[in-house]
C-alpha cells in the first residue's frame, strides 16, 4: 500500500491545498492529510471544525484520511508507516523554508518530500490572505470549496458581533 501525508495548518483548506491533495490521491493508495496542531497560533477554525471541512470537501475520493497530530510530522509518518510528504510549491519563495523543511525530516528519519507544482490559478493562494480579503467583505468564493465559504462567512459574521 502506498502512503503519503499532505500535511498543514488548514485554516482553512483553500481550492490550493484541495488540488495537491486531489492530485496525491492519484498518486497514492492512500493519502493521510495531517492538521499539525501549532498550539502558539490560535485559529479562525479548531482543529475539529478544520478536520471536518477537510472530511467533506475531499469525501469524493474516496482514499483520504483525515487526523490531526500534536508534534513532529516524522513522528506522524513514524507511526503510519508513511514514507512520503506531498507539499504544494507556489512561488520560489515558498521554496526555501520548504528544502529546510525537507532536508531537516529527511535528516531525522529518512522520510522523503516530493513537491508538486502549484496549479497556476492558486500560486497566490493562502488561508491567510483569504480571511483577511474575506474579513473586510472581499469576494473569496472563487477560492475555497463551497462549504468551506459557508462556514467561513458564518465565522466571520459571528466575530462581528
Ligand atoms: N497551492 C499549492 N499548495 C499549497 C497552497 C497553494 N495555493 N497553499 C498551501 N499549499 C500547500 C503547501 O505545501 C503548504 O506547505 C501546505 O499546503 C500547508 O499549507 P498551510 O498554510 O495550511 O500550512 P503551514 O504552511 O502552516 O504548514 C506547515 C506545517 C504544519 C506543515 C509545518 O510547520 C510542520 O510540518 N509542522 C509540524 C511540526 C514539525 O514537524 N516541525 C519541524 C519541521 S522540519
Amino acid at each position: 500500500m502506498r502512503r503519503a501525508v499532505c500535511p498543514g495548518s488548514f485554516d482553512p483548506i483553500t481550492n490550493g491545498h484541495l488540488d495537491i491533495i486531489a492530485r496525491a490521491t492519484k498518486l497514492y493508495d492512500v493519502v493521510h492529510v495531517a492538521v499539525m496542531i501549532n498550539q502558539s497560533k490560535q485559529g479562525l477554525f479548531t482543529v475539529d471544525e478544520r478536520m471536518d471541512l477537510i472530511r467533506r470537501v475531499t469525501s469524493e475520493y474516496g482514499n483520504v484520511s483525515v487526523e490531526s497530530h500534536h508534534g513532529l510530522l516524522v513522528d506522524f509518518c513514524k507511526e503510519r508507516d508513511i514514507p512520503a510528504i506531498v507539499k504544494g510549491l507556489r512561488a520560489v519563495s515558498d521554496f526555501d523554508y520548504e528544502l529546510q523543511m525537507a532536508q531537516m525530516n529527511n535528516g531525522l528519519s529518512g522520510v522523503e518530500t516530493l513537491f508538486v507544482p502549484t496549479n497556476p490559478t492558486y500560486s497566490f493562494l493562502s488561508s491567510s490572505l483569504v480571511k483577511e480579503v474575506a474579513a473586510w467583505g472581499g469576494d473569496v468564493s472563487h477560492l475555497l470549496p463551497p462549504a468551506v465559504h459557508e462556514a467561513l462567512t458564518s465565522r466571520l459574521a459571528e466575530r462581528r458581533e
